[in-house]
């Protein structure tokens, strides 16, 4: 049997700090209202009235208790407050060796971008022992990033950055969650945090496609369907276009070349035209069930890349079989 956990998997030595803390917060706490509970229930049955002559005199002199009693609390709220405040800033001010990495909140999805430009969707690969700052905004409404393994939560709001940084001390995979209710479906705006030793981070950074606006070329743009299915990986499509339960957007794999249901009742050819046209126009025929449109990737992908997208998914299609 698993045992009993009280607090999320601890990545950093942050986490652990702040662990520390609440659970003498707890304990601290715990301690009061049992021995303040016990000593109320002690003193209304000892001192319970029984008859007017065995009322005591009141007391008047209890300089040394009213002592006690307010400098063993001042000591502990100090305590409290001095400890606090370290962690506070410590988690406010990230060092300036980060590594800084753009985010975005969307309804409903976390957009990330590294340094050289590459970006991913609801994954944020990042190498260990590098403190990571995250700058972050929103293109809607109020998001919230939170890394529960780093003890990390930072409101993403529209219109200003805000700033939040951690420091991953062991390799492995950590959620991303969104705290903060933004929409019908932020249930599934989750992602995966992987942090990779440095030299496979540089791999992962190199590997694949980097950028549409700089035109950086990504390993295997002579073979476009490979290049199309890492642009589709590093593009969300596969988090969101692949049918998984509760996605947001259709299920276009395996689809190129069939009739498609539109939100205005009509159909149209799943086809080389209409798949550019909703990559680069997504407003215009929106699909039937999703009358939210994804964000246009006009500027994002150049036309090369928007090909090597429909190549990989013509790659998958299989037309005949339906
Ligand atoms: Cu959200």
């Amino acid at each position: 049997m698993k045992a009993l956990q009280t607090t999320p998997d601890t990545a950093s030595s942050y986490a652990s700090q702040l662990d520390t803390l609440y659970w003498f917060l707890i304990g601290v706490s715990i301690f009061f209202t049992v021995a303040i509970s016990a000593c109320i229930i002690f003193f209304a049955i000892r001192y319970r009235r029984q008859s007017d002559s065995e009322r005591p005199e009141a007391t008047k002199d209890g300089k040394l208790l009213e002592i006690v009693g307010s400098v063993i609390p001042f000591i502990l709220v100090m305590i409290m407050f001095f400890w606090g405040a370290k962690l506070y800033f410590d988690a406010r001010m990230p060092p300036s060796d980060s590594l800084e990495i753009l985010v975005t909140g969307k309804q409903w999805m976390w957009k990330l971008q590294h340094p050289n430009g590459k970006r991913e969707i609801n994954d944020l690969h990042v190498p260990v022992g590098v403190p990571i700052k995250l700058t972050m905004t929103s293109e809607d409404v109020i998001h919230s990033f939170y890394l529960p393994a780093f003890r990390k939560k930072m409101d993403v709001v529209p219109g200003k950055y805000t700033q939040m940084w951690f420091l991953p001390e062991k390799t492995g995979t950590f959620r991303i969650f969104c705290a903060e209710y933004c929409g019908t479906e932020h249930s599934l705006m989750i992602g995966n945090l992987y942090v990779l030793e440095q030299h496979e981070y540089e791999e992962w950074l190199n590997r694949r496609w980097v950028d549409g606006d700089t035109g950086t070329q990504m390993a295997s743009a002579d073979d476009p369907v490979a290049a199309g299915k890492q642009i589709w990986e590093v593009n969300c499509a596969a988090a969101c276009h692949t049918g998984r339960p509760g996605a947001i957007a259709p299920n276009i794999v395996n689809k190129f070349g069939t009739m498609r249901d539109l939100e205005d009742g009509t159909q149209i050819l799943m086809d080389d035209e209409y798949v550019r046209n909703s990559i680069l126009y997504p407003n215009d025929d929106l699909a039937k069930g999703y009358p939210a449109a994804m964000s246009s990737f006009k500027g994002v992908l150049n036309p090369t890349q928007i090909n090597q997208v429909i190549a990989y998914l013509k790659s998958q299609s299989d037309v005949a079989a339906e």
